[in-house]
């Protein structure tokens, strides 16, 4: 007889060689927290890269170049994260790109490629960028591990893990022991397992790429009357974030991520290359309140539209994404109420959000509905008892 295994009973040679959390150790609250593995003395970190197939070679990417930004731009592209039906896959867009990877401190080392040693040809990718990661009342110094990435080609060969492997050897080598990252698999073990919401903003074009269906009694007429939104925003006082806004807005971003268990401190250079709007990448709004001119609510969201796969009509789908707000006197819902309104107005379809920070409290209200599949949140080399619920995480990775 048929029987579904159980995925914490799935053997990762890989993973489990790693100072993560191990499944068998699950539930069990008497191991301590903190670092799984101290850290090793810096001259004995291994100095040479790790072996590749010997068709291939290491390098770093530059991504302040034009050409080899293009590179990465082309190899994500073609290759990065689908959906579970493959309909749809993530195109980050070079402006983007540059934004996430030259953050404040970056290391270009921690841009790893993997090229053809023949052709030159881009074939997979990593990259780390610097953070300043506060656990309960710990801050530690982290890298954040994203856009892994190995040409289609080239998949299951294990080449995954000896980019894993690279990158944190160079991690390493900047005294740097921990990270954080997401991924939409389950592997050796989650610190929360999150939720995407999607708040449509354009129902003709969502059914006709087939990114949502007409429920029952549902016709696209309703549809569309369901998910009609305003032509103005509601809170007096909401402008664009500017430069001038940098040390309010950092420390309505502190005071409001003090709540949560695992949340970035930023201070105000990050803020400012977080949070400026910057086109087509990243925008962010803010309250001033029109008598005393305090901030005292701000918002944002992030630009990464989607290539989709199998259309003859449209190519590309307009996503926003919530990433980091904070609200005192507005309520949240109507703060992001006008977000909505506003990414609407710049014609997106949908409106992303996970469950994480205080988001929970406003997607059902605002007729985001729940997305299918997990995005599970990791931390390497740091161990916490127990899991955390997605509302006390106050951390949103690109
Ligand atoms: S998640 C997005 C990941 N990228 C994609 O999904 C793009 C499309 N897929 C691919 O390119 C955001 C390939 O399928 C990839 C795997 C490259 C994903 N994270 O080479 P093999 C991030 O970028 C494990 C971690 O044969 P492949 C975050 C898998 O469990 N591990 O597979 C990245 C297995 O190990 P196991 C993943 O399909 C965080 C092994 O890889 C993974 O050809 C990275 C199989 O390797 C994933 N998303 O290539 C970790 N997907 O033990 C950073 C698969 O189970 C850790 N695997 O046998 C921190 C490092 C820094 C520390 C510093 C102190």
């Amino acid at each position: 007889k048929f029987q579904k295994s159980n995925p914490l009973d799935q053997q990762h040679k890989f993973w489990e060689t790693q100072p993560v959390g191990q499944f068998k150790d699950f539930g069990n609250s008497s191991l301590p927290e903190g670092p799984i593995e101290q850290p090793t003395p810096l001259s004995e970190v291994k100095q040479e890269p790790y072996n590749l197939p010997s068709l291939y070679e290491w390098t770093t990417c530059d991504m302040g170049s034009d050409e080899v930004c293009h590179e990465v731009y082309v190899l994500l592209t073609n290759n990065y994260v689908e959906d579970d039906d493959n309909m749809f896959r993530f195109n980050y867009s070079k402006e983007f790109l540059q934004w996430a990877l030259r953050s404040p401190g970056y290391f270009s080392s921690w841009h790893v490629g993997v090229r053809v040693k023949a052709s030159k040809k881009l074939v997979a990718f990593i990259s780390g960028i610097p953070v300043n990661m506060r656990v309960r009342d710990q801050v530690v110094k982290m890298a954040e591990v994203n856009f892994l990435c190995v040409h289609k080609k080239l998949r299951s060969k294990r080449l995954a893990p000896v980019m894993i492997k690279e990158v944190t050897r160079r991690i390493h080598l900047e005294n740097i022991w921990q990270a954080a990252y997401t991924a939409g698999v389950l592997l050796p073990t989650p610190l929360t397992t999150s939720q995407y919401w999607h708040r449509t903003l354009n129902p003709k074009k969502l059914i006709d790429v087939g990114f949502s269906k007409l429920g029952d009694r549902m016709t696209m007429s309703r549809a569309i009357k369901l998910y009609k939104l305003p032509t103005s925003t509601s809170t007096p006082g909401l402008r664009k974030m500017e430069l001038r806004d940098v040390p309010a807005v950092a420390e309505l971003l502190k005071n409001y991520l003090s709540r949560f268990i695992v949340a970035p401190e930023l201070n105000n250079e990050e803020i400012e290359h977080w949070l400026l709007p910057r086109e087509n990448v990243i925008d962010s709004y803010l309250v001033e309140s029109q008598v005393t001119h305090e901030i005292t609510e701000f918002f944002s969201f992030y630009t990464l539209p989607s290539s989709i796969l199998h259309n003859q009509e449209h190519s590309t789908l307009k996503a926003a994404y919530n990433f980091y707000y904070a609200s005192t006197n507005t309520p949240l819902h109507q703060l992001m109420n006008d977000a909505l309104i506003i990414a609407k107005q710049k014609d997106f379809d949908v409106f992303n959000a996970l469950d994480v920070m205080d988001n929970a409290t406003f997607l059902k209200d605002l007729k985001f509905g729940q997305g299918d599949g997990q995005l599970y949140y990791y931390l390497y080399n740091y161990r916490l008892n127990p899991a955390l619920k997605p509302s006390e995480l106050g951390l949103v990775l690109l």
